[in-house]
């Protein structure tokens, strides 16, 4: 894969990488997208779940559909593109990767600098006094129930509901530092994470999409490359070590 110079001298010089992920790089896992085709279930879409709204109306329903996508979770396994990113990790003096998905991949990858926007559907907390619960506790309630008789709730941010405050400023910080920013697999229609390149940009990062489709942060990307995640990441992480090694 070719890749333009201006993109080479950036990567053999950058201090700071960030990188934005969406469910698009775990496709290549076998997960379901956001939008997608395939992320209906039940006739219902994501969308329509993933709100307080919907736990409230129907809890047993919305729990039932994160039991599912945790067992998707639980049998997929990391792809290369999951896997690069957590050697590029490596490459930089500083690096920060801030995912949307809530499936445990990119830990699983072995990325560490790494913080998730919205959560994770494989921890829970109460939903009537917030108590944590770090595993899924096995009661055959569903959805099981807290200590203080309340609803268990997945631990995610639904929509409607504010990112963690501590996670958005580090995300934020990150971006107006970054040299370097990789949007990945993301349709960037959910706000706050989607402002996020915009940040880097303003702040005079480049900015590189990977992503087989059009996005609505393909205009404003230095470079868009229509490719799989799991494709390209592998090489263009090769390329910049070696754009890196040849600077040094
Ligand atoms: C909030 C967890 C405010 C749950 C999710 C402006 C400012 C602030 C808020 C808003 C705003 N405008 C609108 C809002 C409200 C809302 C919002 O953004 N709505 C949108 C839809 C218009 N935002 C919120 O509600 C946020 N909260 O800001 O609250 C507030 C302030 C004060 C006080 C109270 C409240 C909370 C948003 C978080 C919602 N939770 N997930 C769960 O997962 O169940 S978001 C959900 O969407 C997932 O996390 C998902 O990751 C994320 C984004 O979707 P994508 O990842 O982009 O996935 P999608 O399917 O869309 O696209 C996949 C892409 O991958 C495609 O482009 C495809 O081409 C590509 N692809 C496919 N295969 C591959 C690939 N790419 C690479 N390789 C491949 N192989
Ligand atoms: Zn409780």
């Amino acid at each position: 894969m070719e890749l333009p110079q201006e993109f080479l001298k950036t990567a053999s010089r950058a201090r700071y990488v960030m990188v934005l992920t969406g469910a698009g790089i775990s496709a290549e896992s076998g997960l379901a997208t956001f939008r997608g085709q395939d992320g209906w279930w039940r006739n219902y879409h994501p969308q329509d779940l993933a709100t307080p709204q919907a736990f409230y109306k129907d809890p047993r329903l919305v729990w039932e559909w994160y039991q599912w996508r945790r067992e998707q979770a639980l049998k997929a396994q990391p792809n290369p593109g999951h896997l690069a990113i957590a050697v590029m990790e490596k490459l930089f003096p500083e690096f920060l990767l801030a995912t949307q998905n809530v499936d445990g991949l990119h830990q699983r990858a072995g990325s560490l600098k790494m913080v998730e926007l919205h959560g994770n559907i494989h921890r829970s907390r109460c939903f009537r006094c917030q108590k944590p619960y770090p595993s899924i506790p096995n009661d055959n309630q569903i959805p099981p129930r807290c200590s203080c008789g309340g609803l268990l709730r997945p631990d995610v941010v639904w929509f409607g509901e504010e990112l963690p405050r501590d996670v958005l400023k580090q995300a934020w910080e990150a971006a107006s530092q970054a040299q370097l920013f990789f949007v990945i697999g993301t349709s960037g229609l959910v706000q706050p994470a989607a402002s996020l390149p915009l940040v880097a940009r303003r702040s005079g990062a480049f900015v590189i999409e990977v992503n087989p489709e059009e996005s609505s942060l393909t205009e404003m990307a230095d470079l868009s490359l229509r490719y799989k995640a799991g494709e390209a990441m592998p090489s263009i992480v090769r390329t910049m070590e070696k754009a890196r090694w040849r600077k040094l």
